[in-house]
């Protein structure tokens, strides 16, 4: 189990496309479960492999409240989508920043366990989003791209002023440990 650094945005290994994940060995399980350990850390609900800089079809997701409901999505696509809604949406490579963006709220989907064998399923709600907005992640593509400019700009910005005072911070409590 490793804790892994999430790359932010407007990091530029975040727009890699990811090519399928085609090995299901040990290797995969080590990469999950350090998946969820950085996730469940970060309080997130859905993490893309990419966003720990592994380019590769790999998505781990718990909505549940309590924690306790892990999801292993590996080669996701979508095959029904209906309903467009607006959704509140956040990103662990965009931290602090929310905005809406159009969504659909019931889809179905299919992709491969981490054995590998398919399945197919459907969510709505915050599931369905969560599939939507990581799959987006493995095509290299962030929430805030549905922006406009001015929005994007912005934000750009505010994590720039966000690391600039992080940074600050560590220097004033130890100026030797980074
Ligand atoms: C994607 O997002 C998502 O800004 C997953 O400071 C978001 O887990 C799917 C997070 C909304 C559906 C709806 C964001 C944690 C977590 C932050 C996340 C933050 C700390 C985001
Ligand atoms: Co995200």
């Amino acid at each position: 189990m490793t804790l892994r650094t999430i790359l932010h945005y407007p990091d530029n290994r975040l727009r890699q496309k990811c090519p399928n994940h085609d090995l299901f060995n040990d290797d995969l399980k080590t990469l999950v479960s350090d998946m969820f350990e950085t996730m469940y850390f970060e309080k997130g609900i859905g993490l893309s492999a990419i966003q720990i800089n592994v380019a590769t079809r790999v998505i781990t997701i718990d909505v549940s409240k309590e924690q306790d409901n892990q999801m292993v999505l590996i080669n996701p696509i979508i095959i029904e989508k209906k309903d467009p809604i607006l959704f509140d949406e956040g990103c662990l490579s965009v931290p602090g920043f929310y905005e809406k963006v159009e969504r659909y709220n019931y889809i179905r989907y299919q992709a491969q366990d981490v054995n590998g064998k398919e399945f197919e399923d459907e969510a709505s709600e915050l599931l369905a989003v969560c599939i939507q907005h990581e799959i987006d992640h493995l095509d290299g593509k962030l929430f805030v791209d549905y922006l406009s400019d001015m929005k994007k700009s912005k934000i750009e910005k505010g994590l720039v002023k966000q690391k600039q005072h992080s940074t600050q911070i560590k220097r004033t409590v130890n100026p030797y440990i980074k």
